[in-house]
């Protein structure tokens, strides 16, 4: 069993696995850069460890000091959150060799999925449905003919990328060799690794997620989908739980494939799948082995803490339910809440001077923030994670909408009122959106 984890992250997620931590009876260590003493999720950790200077580099990239900080305090397992190092396959190794249990997926699964190449032939190897799309690496001399089998647009992406970083697409013959050649130049600067791979390109999709856990032994299930297509530059803004475009049968198909894929696999511990729909169809993108930001919308609707389940995992008492056992119950959304300018999105760090947070059935805060905390400057923008739920979609964006109005955040700009935007805005009340939708409502509505 696992005694005491270092929690190796900050702000929200921090707080989040340290409440988990507490409701299982197991001793928590936080770790903060020097601009993170006051931190909540530091104040209420049972021990804290100071790893560092603000740079992320410096202290919550910083895998020496993260191990410093275990052997210190006695830590025998960490969770590493998502962002920094929770898919970073060398970490996993490195906290192995030291016989920390790392809280998340064997680091052989962690390279599997990190490699986009590798992670598709896996997919479609597991059954799961893929974009047509090259086989493997595509380069420069093969380019034209890997193109005219697919059929234009294609889009050109990087195998060390994902998230939308690297991506190119090519219209026509006469744009291929630009969007590869560019593709492979900023593939190489940014991920240090050029290969690059091709995919039919398609134009209207939504953004469907499915969260799956395994106990590492050929056991998984899966807690249905999340729908993440109301995003803006690749940033998640406003996720749900069931998407508005599934039905019933749906969920549960592309839901067993996901389970059954995970199952051949062993996978362990927490992770989604990623797809692309479009006309009924689904499309794997790519998937990430680690718990997501929006993970809430998914507890609010199956009651099941997936953070126990991670903790369980690692320590080996397996699965709490299994699939029969998982519920599915009304309609959740998340929005994220930035200190950004909710016009231009240019961060807005600083002081908050009033902070209250709503409450009432189905409202749930995930967020370190408090009156009188001062925003750093050095991380990313995430100040809190506003999830709502209701017994119906309709009930759950009556209840969004009074909390949006009750929400209190001054002294910093916010974007919050986004939402009050969105709350209002008719295709979003029929759930009618699709990737691209949050941009050009934002371009539309900014003129
Ligand atoms: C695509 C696509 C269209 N066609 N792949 C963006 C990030 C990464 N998850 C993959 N992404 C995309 N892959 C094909 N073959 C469009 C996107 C995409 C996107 C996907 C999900 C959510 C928002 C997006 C915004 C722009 C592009």
């Amino acid at each position: 069993m696992i005694s005491k984890i270092l929690i190796a992250n900050r702000g929200e997620i921090a707080l989040r696995v340290l409440r988990a931590c507490k409701e299982l009876g197991i001793a928590t260590v936080a770790v903060h850069s020097t601009a993170d003493s006051d931190a909540m999720h530091v104040r209420l950790a049972d021990e804290s460890v100071c790893i560092g200077p603000p740079p992320s580099r410096e202290s919550y990239l910083n895998i020496h000091q993260i191990v410093a900080a275990c052997e210190i305090t006695g830590a025998d397992a960490v969770h590493p959150g998502y962002g920094f190092l929770s898919e970073n396959a060398k970490f996993a190794d490195i906290l192995e060799a030291h016989g920390i249990t790392f809280i998340g997926p064997t680091a052989e699964h962690i390279r599997l999925m990190g490699d986009k190449i590798t992670a598709k032939k896996t997919a479609e190897e597991l059954g799961i449905p893929v974009v047509p799309g090259s086989d493997g690496e595509v380069k420069p001399e093969n380019a034209l003919k890997v193109a005219r089998e697919i059929g234009f647009p294609v889009l050109i992406k990087a195998t060390a990328g994902g998230g939308g970083r690297g991506m190119k697409v090519a219209r026509t013959e006469e744009d291929l060799e630009h969007a590869v050649a560019t593709a492979r130049s900023e593939a190489a600067a940014a991920f240090g690794n050029d290969a690059v791979y091709m995919e039919k390109f398609l134009g209207k999709p939504r953004h469907i997620e499915i969260q799956i856990v395994g106990d590492g032994e050929g056991n998984a299930i899966h807690l249905g989908e999340r729908d993440c297509s109301l995003q803006r530059r690749h940033q998640k803004v406003w996720e749900e739980a069931n998407s508005p475009a599934l039905n019933v049968e749906q969920r549960m198909k592309i839901g067993q494939v996901c389970a059954d894929a995970m199952k051949k696999m062993k996978y362990r511990g927490a992770g989604t799948i990623e797809f692309l729909y479009e006309d009924g169809e689904f499309y794997f993108i790519e998937m990430n082995t680690r718990l997501q930001v929006e993970h809430p919308i998914t507890e609010a609707i199956t009651g099941i803490d997936l953070v126990h389940e991670q903790i369980r995992v690692a320590s080996g008492a397996g699965l709490s339910v299994k699939q029969e056992d998982v519920v599915f119950s009304g309609h959740a959304i998340e929005c994220r809440i930035n200190a950004e300018d909710p016009r231009t999105f240019v961060p807005s760090p600083g002081t908050i001077t009033h902070f209250h947070a709503p409450g009432g059935l189905g409202v749930r805060v995930d967020s370190g923030a408090y009156q009188g905390y001062r925003i750093p400057p050095y991380y990313d923008s995430l100040i809190g994670k506003l999830i709502v739920h209701g017994r119906t979609r309709v009930e759950c964006m009556m209840r969004l909408r009074r909390v949006l109005d009750e929400f209190v955040i001054d002294g910093i700009k916010t974007t919050l009122p986004l939402f009050q935007d969105l709350i209002n805005n008719q295709d979003i009340a029929n759930g009618d959106y699709d990737i691209h939708w949050l941009e050009h409502h934002l371009a539309a509505t900014s003129a």
